[in-house]
Parts: C-alpha cells; sequence; structure tokens
C-alpha cells in the first residue's frame, strides 16, 4: 500500500517535466542561468566553433568535450542547486538553479 501511495504521489511531477535548452555559442552559455525542477533535462547545445565542456565538480556533473555541432543531455537531480564552467575556458560559466519540488494542496 505504501509504496503504491509513493508511486501515486510522483505522478503529477514525472508529468511537470520539462526540458531547458542550454545554446553554446560565442564562448557564451545562454542563457546563462537555467531555472529547472528536479527530473527536468537540460540539453546543452554547442553552437559555437570550438569544443566546450559542461563541469561542475562539486555537483559531479561533467559532459566530457562537445565536439562542435554536439549536444549533452543531463537528467537534473533534486539539488541543490549548482555553478558550472567549461574548464577549457574557464570564463565559460553558467548555474542551474533547481527549486525545491512543489508539494501542491489540490484545488477545491
Ligand atoms: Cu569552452
Amino acid at each position: 500500500m505504501k509504496p503504491l501511495l509513493a508511486a501515486l504521489c510522483w505522478l503529477p511531477a514525472l508529468a511537470g517535466a520539462a526540458e531547458h535548452h542550454v545554446v553554446i555559442d560565442g564562448m557564451q552559455f545562454s542563457p546563462q542561468v537555467v531555472e529547472v525542477k528536479p527530473g527536468d533535462t537540460i540539453v546543452w547545445e554547442n553552437h559555437d566553433m570550438f569544443a566546450h565542456n559542461v563541469t561542475a565538480a562539486g555537483a559531479r556533473v561533467s559532459s566530457g568535450e562537445l565536439a562542435p555541432g554536439t549536444s549533452w543531455r543531463y537528467k537534473v537531480a533534486k539539488g541543490p542547486s549548482f555553478d558550472y564552467l567549461c574548464t577549457l575556458h574557464p570564463v565559460m560559466k553558467g548555474r542551474v538553479e533547481i527549486a525545491r519540488p512543489a508539494h501542491r494542496v489540490p484545488a477545491r
């Protein structure tokens, strides 16, 4: 009974999962700050002429080298929010802002 209830509680969260796109171009991440929820997916797309990466050591996020024209998908875990950079060009910085899971009370 309890596992079933837990599964049902997760359904709305799964239905609301979104996909966010961050474009890498001109040595920048755009948008620089991406606001997401746990369970969402972020897709970094390298539109630049150079290889880049998405690295956040503390959050254990590492895309590896993203060649021009390639992309990398990352499924967002529960948090906390984290800053990341491209280790090849440390001036390139971005942030993933992770919202706390919403616990909505159904409207009557
Ligand atoms: Cu780079």
